[in-house]
């Protein structure tokens, strides 16, 4: 049997990200130095395949440090963790490494300098995402202030409408909280931030990927998991964008078939948490299945590139 025709546009950048990249690294090298066990609190990354891979090598994956033994190493995953974590396992005598990306403990430290001169923070981010409770938990209580819409910005309640900040999640959509940012600013006339917002260069690039190419396609996978902020914004992103169909998957056996029938022409990215080797399992399976021409939609290069410690020692 013949199969159909499909164009299929594959974004780039796409996949994973230099914080990604440097997480993971950091796991790999807790391993080799101090052998298994090494604890790590929260998934490393918002990645199943990741996970599991780390998991087979002797990682061992809880939520809460209260789950940890205090004479094995733990790491603190690429979201970041309220200051009281590793104070607690300080006290615990424990070893342990941060593997926050960078890019998300600059938003720590440009909270915590506001909060030095007397501002109050409103944080731009999702309720529950642990990213937003590490942000949130570099202060004390009541000093951040979380929003997720416009209509939040509406109902907040500050303590000096003239002495505020704001602060932002790293995976949010670009275009949404364009619109929260100006809410604040015109509510809050003197509120201080930054140039724009905290959203990363691998968020930002990777909608701006999907972006180039939702008008053109009728169906949008995106590689990533279902816990992953970033992922499930380029979802968004297509299908706020002119896609009739976007579907996260977290591998080729998510794909639902049904869905893609009739379809020409199709887009295919990955969230800043997944491998490559998903994304092209996902390809060859719509190989299988369609008489594929790949066109790849470059919108930007990446060379971002954290330095991993050549030596993990514990924090002074
Ligand atoms: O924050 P998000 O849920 O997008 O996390 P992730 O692990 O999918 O992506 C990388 C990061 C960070 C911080
Ligand atoms: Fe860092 Fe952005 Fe990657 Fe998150 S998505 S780990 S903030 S570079």
């Amino acid at each position: 049997m013949t199969k159909p025709p499909l164009t299929l546009y594959l974004a780039a950048p796409r996949g994973f990200c230099a914080g990604v990249d440097r997480a993971i690294k950091i796991v790999e090298m807790a391993l080799k130095k101090w052998g298994a066990p090494v604890y790590v609190r929260h998934e490393i990354v918002h990645n199943k395949f990741v996970v599991d891979a780390l998991r087979d090598q002797g990682a061992v994956f809880v939520e809460e440090l209260t789950e940890c033994p205090d004479d094995r190493p733990v790491i603190f995953s690429a979201h970041g963790v309220p200051k009281a974590v590793p104070a607690e396992a300080a006290r615990r005598e424990m070893i342990y490494v941060d593997a926050t990306c960078p890019l998300v403990s600059k938003v720590h430290i440009e909270a915590e300098r506001h909060h030095d001169t007397g501002l109050q923070i409103v944080m731009i981010g999702h309720a529950g995402h642990p990213e937003t409770i590490g942000t949130m938990g570099q202060l004390p209580d009541g000093e951040v202030l979380l929003v997720e819409t416009e209509a939040d910005v509406a109902a907040l309640d500050v303590r000096d409408p003239t002495r505020l900040a704001f602060v932002t999640q790293t995976t949010l959509s670009v275009d949404d909280t364009a619109g929260i940012v100006t809410a604040l600013q015109a509510r809050f006339p003197q509120i201080v931030g930054p140039h724009k917002e905290d959203i990363c260069y691998a968020t930002t690039n990777r909608q701006a990927a999907v972006k180039a190419m939702a008008h053109r396609i009728d169906a949008m996978l995106v590689v990533g998991a279902p816990n992953s902020s970033n992922s499930r914004r380029l979802v968004e992103v297509a299908a706020n964008n002119g896609c009739g169909y976007a579907q996260l998957v977290q591998r080729a056996a998510d794909i639902d078939w049904r869905a893609l029938d009739g379809v020409t022409a199709m887009g295919v990215t990955a969230g800043a948490s997944a491998p490559e080797v998903l994304v092209e399992e996902v390809i060859d399976a719509l190989k299988s299945r369609f008489d594929v021409t790949l066109d790849l939609v470059e919108t930007a290069q990446e060379n971002v590139e954290f330095k991993v410690p050549r030596v993990l020692r514990q924090p002074a």
